[in-house]
C-alpha cells in the first residue's frame, strides 16, 4: 500500500482507519473521500467529495492520485436497510461494483467489508465456522455475501487483489455508528455517562461478537498487508474479538458506574436481526492465514471507552 484511497471515509471506520493509515503510510498517501464535507479529514491531507455511485468522477480520482489500494467504506447498515431495502441495495451494490470495476481497471487493491451480517438461516450460531451455508435475512446481509462472492470472482477471474473481513460490531469513541443493530453497544457509553440510564433496543440476552476499534484498524492493516501466499481465503475471514450481552455489557460499566440503571424497548426488527446472527465467531482460519489476534477484550474495552466518553462529554471531573 503506497497510495490509498479512503470511500466512504466520513463513517464510523473511516474517520479513524483514515488518521490511522496517515500515520502509517503518510498523510499525503492516504486521500480521504465522502458524499459530504469532512473538515477533519481535510486537516492533515487530501480530502475529496466524492460519490462513489459515479464511476467517472471515482476514477478519475483513483487516476488523478495514481491510487494502489482501495477501501470502500461506504455501506447502509442492516437495520437502516430494512426500511429502504431496495435503496439499500443500490448503495451498498453500486459502491461495490464501482470499485471492483475500477480496482480491475486501475490495478488496485481492494478492502471492502463484510460482515456478521452475512451469516443467517440455519447454521451453528456458537463458534461459527468460516465455511459455512450463509442465507442472510436482511439485504444488508444478502448484499454482504453478494459482496464476499463478487470480491472472490474478481479474484479468481481478473486477478484483483481483493481482500475481506467480516466485522463484528465496532465499538469506537469518535465517530457515531449509523443504522446499525449492535449501535446499543456504543450508545450505552454515551448515555451511561450522560444520564446514568440506558434503554436498549436489543434483548438481554442476545449474545454478538463486537470489536474495539484499535482491533478493528489493526485487522484491516494485518490483512491487506499480509503475504498472499499465505492466504487461503480472501473475501472474507471471520474475525471477533469478545461477544457479549446487553445484561454483560451493563455489568461491565455497572463496575465503574454502581448506579447505572438498564431498561429495554426492544426494537422488533433489531430483535429479529440479532438473533438471526452469531453467537459468536470461530476466527481460526485469520489466525492462521494472517496471524489475526486481538489485543482488547471487553473488561479492557470498557474500562477505555469510559475514559474517552467522560472526557468527551466533559465530565472527566
Ligand atoms: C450492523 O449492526 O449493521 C453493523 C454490522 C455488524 O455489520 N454494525
Amino acid at each position: 500500500m503506497k497510495r490509498i484511497l479512503i470511500a466512504g471515509a466520513g463513517g464510523q471506520i473511516g474517520t479513524e482507519l483514515t488518521t490511522h493509515l496517515r500515520k502509517i503510510y503518510g498523510p499525503e498517501n492516504v486521500i480521504a473521500a465522502d458524499l459530504r464535507d469532512c473538515p477533519t479529514l481535510a486537516y492533515d491531507g487530501p480530502f475529496e467529495i466524492l460519490n462513489v455511485l459515479d464511476r467517472e468522477a471515482y476514477a478519475a480520482l483513483v487516476r488523478g492520485y495514481n491510487v494502489d489500494t482501495i477501501f470502500n467504506l461506504v455501506a447502509v447498515l442492516s437495520a437502516t436497510g430494512e426500511k429502504n431495502p431496495q435503496g439499500a441495495w443500490n448503495i451498498n451494490m453500486g459502491a461495490l461494483m464501482n470499485s471492483l470495476e475500477i480496482a480491475r481497471e486501475y490495478g488496485c487493491a481492494l478492502f471492502t467489508p463484510s460482515s456478521i451480517g452475512a451469516f443467517g438461516g440455519d447454521f451453528p450460531r456458537d463458534n461459527t465456522p468460516q465455511d459455512v451455508v450463509m442465507q442472510p435475512d436482511t439485504i444488508y446481509g444478502v448484499c454482504k455475501v453478494t459482496g464476499e462472492l463478487l470480491g472472490n470472482y474478481y479474484h479468481s477471474r481478473f486477478g484483483v487483489d481483493t481482500r475481506s473481513v467480516r466485522f463484528p460490531g465496532i465499538i469506537s469513541n469518535v465517530t457515531m455508528p449509523g443504522g446499525g443493530t449492535t449501535d446499543y453497544a456504543v450508545e450505552i457509553f454515551y448515555e451511561a455517562v450522560s444520564k446514568g440510564h440506558y434503554t436498549c433496543p436489543v434483548p438481554a440476552d442476545v449474545y454478538m461478537d463486537m470489536m474495539y476499534m484499535p482491533d478493528a484498524l489493526k485487522a484491516i492493516v494485518d490483512l491487506m498487508e499480509a503475504d498472499p501466499q499465505r492466504l487461503r481465503h480472501r473475501n472474507s475471514f471471520n474475525v471477533t474479538a469478545m461477544s457479549f450481552t446487553p445484561e454483560i455489557i451493563a455489568a461491565e460499566i455497572r463496575k465503574h458506574i454502581p448506579e447505572f440503571t438498564m431498561d429495554y424497548a426492544v426494537d422488533p426488527v433489531k430483535e429479529q436481526i440479532s438473533r438471526s446472527w452469531p453467537n459468536k465467531l470461530d476466527d481460526t482460519c485469520a489466525r492462521e492465514e494472517w496471524g489475526w489476534s486481538p489485543d482488547w477484550d471487553l473488561a479492557s474495552m470498557v474500562e477505555d471507552m469510559l475514559r474517552a466518553v467522560r472526557a468527551k462529554l466533559g465530565k472527566d471531573q
